[in-house]
């Protein structure tokens, strides 16, 4: 089974792939088909391949390199890291750019539902040796209006320092460095976590295979993962990046904007961190 034998990219791949056709599933939003709809989207992009097929003058040794390796990602899971880490980013662009309140960036392949429930200051579930540095994450949240919005949770997900997510990497507690913070009474949130590390997407699968071959580089900045939610308000799914990271200006998955970085400061002892970020939403 893929979970004890396959390299890293396998694993995480085949996971990321099941726990979205879950989701899928369970939204049953996909009955429906636009004819029309797929017709034009279909068509433009089958279009625009052939048309760098014949600008470029493909090969058949291309076209079949093509092939093998649209087989290997999904052999190897992979199609929702291709997917999210090269187009997710344009889609959340057209989805969110009507908004007043906090930018937002791309969900990613790692997201999973119902993260465990703690009070507005808790302490997200970690290793008891958990490394990394601490940081304390604050703010408030908000409707466009000022509002504070006292029902919202921030959901928070992230890397460990090996650069693994729970659940998508062997050996690692179900639920680490995952949960949903309630806000209080004054729909404040102070979030104790670790500074996650620089991430490299999967170097050993099909992606990694793309990226070698085209001399491109793996990385992700080190970044948060969030989603903020309050009734009568539009979901927020962010990310949030750290300044002076190499890869802030070219994210492999280009999903940094100069609104999610954040501005933490040394804590009085200069063990850890501490950030204050507010969050605005969008009223439906
Ligand atoms: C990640 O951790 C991530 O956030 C994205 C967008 C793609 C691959 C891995
Ligand atoms: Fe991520």
């Amino acid at each position: 089974d893929y979970l004890d034998e396959a390299p890293a990219a396998a694993v995480s791949g085949n996971l990321a792939s099941e726990r979205f056709a879950e989701r899928i599933a369970a939204a049953q939003s996909h009955g429906v088909v636009d004819t029309e709809r797929v017709d034009l989207l279909a068509g433009r992009a089958i279009k625009a391949l052939n048309d760098i097929i014949l600008e470029e003058r493909v090969s058949y040794d291309e076209y079949n390199a093509l092939k093998a390796w649209l087989i290997k990602v999904g052999e190897d899971g992979e199609w929702p890291l291709f997917l999210d880490v090269w187009l997710e980013h344009s889609v959340e662009d057209v989805a969110t750019s009507h908004r007043e309140g906090n930018k937002g960036s791309i969900e990613g392949p790692y997201y999973i539902e119902d993260a465990p429930e703690m009070s507005w200051n808790g302490t997200i579930p970690m290793r008891e040796d958990e490394p990394g540095t601490p940081l304390k994450f604050f703010g408030q949240v908000r409707s466009t209006d000022g509002t504070p919005l006292t029902d919202a949770t921030v959901e928070l997900w992230h890397a460990d320092s090996d650069g693994f997510y729970s659940q998508f990497a062997p050996g690692i507690p179900e639920w680490n460095l995952r949960g949903t913070w309630v806000v209080n009474n004054d729909a404040r949130f102070e979030i104790h976590t670790i500074e996650p590390a620089p991430y490299q997407i999967p170097t050993d699968g099909a992606c990694g295979q793309l990226i070698a071959a085209a001399g491109w580089h793996a990385w992700r900045p080190a970044h948060l993962h969030l989603k903020v939610k309050a009734p009568g308000h539009e979901l927020l799914t962010a990310q949030l990046y750290f300044p002076g990271d190499p890869h802030n200006d070219d994210d492999i998955a280009s999903a940094v904007k100069p609104e999610l970085m954040l501005d933490p400061q040394p804590t009085e002892d200069g063990k850890g961190v501490t950030v204050e970020y507010d969050f605005v939403l969008d009223p439906e």
